[in-house]
């Protein structure tokens, strides 16, 4: 079965033809795009071959299901149904198609291909929804090319400053806005978008559960409460590259053994925090210069990533680790320098938002339990500018920013049937 179930599904209702999106063989399309061989999972990362060809897709399928596309001046993709008798500010649904480097299947596609799928059934069902619904490829939502997570969502509601963004350089070197011109953007018009956030009554993310709660639970669909607050820091530490095999131990200035400190530190120091606070702490990604196996290295680069339930808690063990890590830099004779990447304040997600959603969901589903999560979501950029909520899908061993992350069919297909509930819910006469 293709993705866009044709014959069968095509009906001709109100006079618009409508075709129902598989989501199981919509993300089998997609399979095939930005495959990782190295690493393993799948690498899509803004703007790059992959991700273009993400995006045609979501372009091609929302086309052929009938909805208005379009891009946006932040390089987020929108695809809207807006019929007779839509009016007003719209339901905004979707999610991200970007990856991190080696993902996995359904971090982000699953989201979008779900919003795709839920509109084509309320279509197909002869649906009239009283508000426009706007599904959104969010841009560069891990972060994983310039370093920013989140980037056109935070940009969309001008949480982010413009000018930061076109100065920003990928692994090879390449600033953002030679990427976004190269693609056909503006880099001098990225920016706030009163009008389109204007636009958006209210958001509902769908998204891979991340994180094991909802199989213990026995229950395919769960609802978000919050996101922890977290934040990514990049330490830069200066030494004095030599050779590994002429250089004495005792005039050694070697940036390897600080920046092993720092990786002991953030696991030391997130263990020693008050348990209550969720704290963890992880350095996922290294650079070495020069990063030959018989050199002393003259520099490295680490990523912190930092979480906890409350923005101060992250800072303060942020700066425990910086601490401990500036300590093994003097030790060693080494400079250090630390900067502050991107921060996202804790999210606690609009109650009544997710109370309508429940009650939507809830008929169809039974238990549906409310969870916190400690990834990162455009969600949770939305969440501070209108009411925001998500949707997550049972992620069988909780696996994820990995090949091995996953979800059954059966789940897959319960999370397309609840969102169609909430749109349905969402876009009825009872709910003004
Ligand atoms: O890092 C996160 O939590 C999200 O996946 N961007
Ligand atoms: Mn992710
Ligand atoms: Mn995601």
């Amino acid at each position: 079965m293709t993705a866009v179930e044709t014959d069968e599904a095509i009906h001709e209702g109100a006079g618009t033809v409508t075709r129902v999106l598989d989501p199981v063989a919509a993300l089998a399309e997609l399979a095939p795009i930005g495959r990782d061989e190295a690493r393993g999972g799948w690498s899509r990362h803004l703007l790059d071959d992959a991700d273009q060809k993400m995006r045609e897709w979501f372009f091609n399928t929302a086309v052929s299901l009938g909805l208005d596309v379009e891009g946006d001046r932040n390089a987020n993709q929108w695809a809207a149904w807006s019929p007779e008798g839509a009016t007003g500010p719209a339901v905004g649904t979707g999610s991200h198609l970007d990856s991190v480097p080696g993902g996995g299947p359904l971090d982000g596609p699953l989201g979008v291909v779900s919003s795709l799928a839920a509109v084509s059934r309320l279509m197909d069902e002869g649906h009239r929804p009283t508000r426009p619904i706007r599904i959104a490829n969010f841009a560069e939502e891990e972060g994983a090319r310039f370093g920013v997570p989140c980037l056109g969502s935070q940009l969309l509601c001008g949480e982010l400053a413009a000018e930061r963004v076109g100065p920003l350089t990928d692994s090879a070197g390449v600033s953002a806005s030679e990427v976004l011109r190269e693609a056909g953007f503006d880099p001098q018009t990225i920016g706030a978008d009163p009008s389109r956030l204007a636009d958006l009554a209210m958001y509902v993310e769908l998204h891979v559960e991340q994180g094991r709660q909802l199989a213990p639970l026995d229950a395919p669909v769960g609802l978000a409460t919050g996101i922890l607050a977290h934040g990514r820091w990049r330490v830069t530490i200066t030494g004095r590259g030599d050779h590994a095999g002429a250089t004495e131990l005792d005039s050694r200035h070697d940036p390897m053994l600080v920046a092993s400190s720092a990786i002991q530190a953030a696991r030391a120091r997130a263990l020693l925090a008050d348990p209550r606070t969720k704290a963890r702490a992880t350095v996922g990604k290294l650079q070495v210069v020069p990063g030959g196996s018989n050199a002393i290295a003259s520099e490295v680069r680490l990523w912190l990533d930092a979480r906890a339930e409350h923005d101060d808690e992250v800072r303060a063990l942020v700066a425990d680790v910086v601490a401990d890590a500036r300590k093994a830099a003097r030790g060693e004779g080494c400079e250090i320098e630390v900067s502050e990447e991107s921060f996202s304040t804790r999210v606690t997600f609009d109650v009544d938002l997710t109370d309508r959603l429940h009650a939507a969901i809830s008929p169809h589903l039974g238990i549906v339990p409310r969870i916190p999560t400690g990834a990162g979501h455009d969600a949770g950029i939305l969440a501070g500018y209108i009411p925001t909520a998500m949707l997550f899908v049972r992620n069988p061993d909780g696996v994820s920013h990995s090949p091995h992350e996953g979800a059954s069919d059966d789940d897959i297909r319960a999370g397309v049937g609840a969102l169609t509930d909430a749109l349905r819910a969402l876009t009825s006469p009872e709910h003004p």
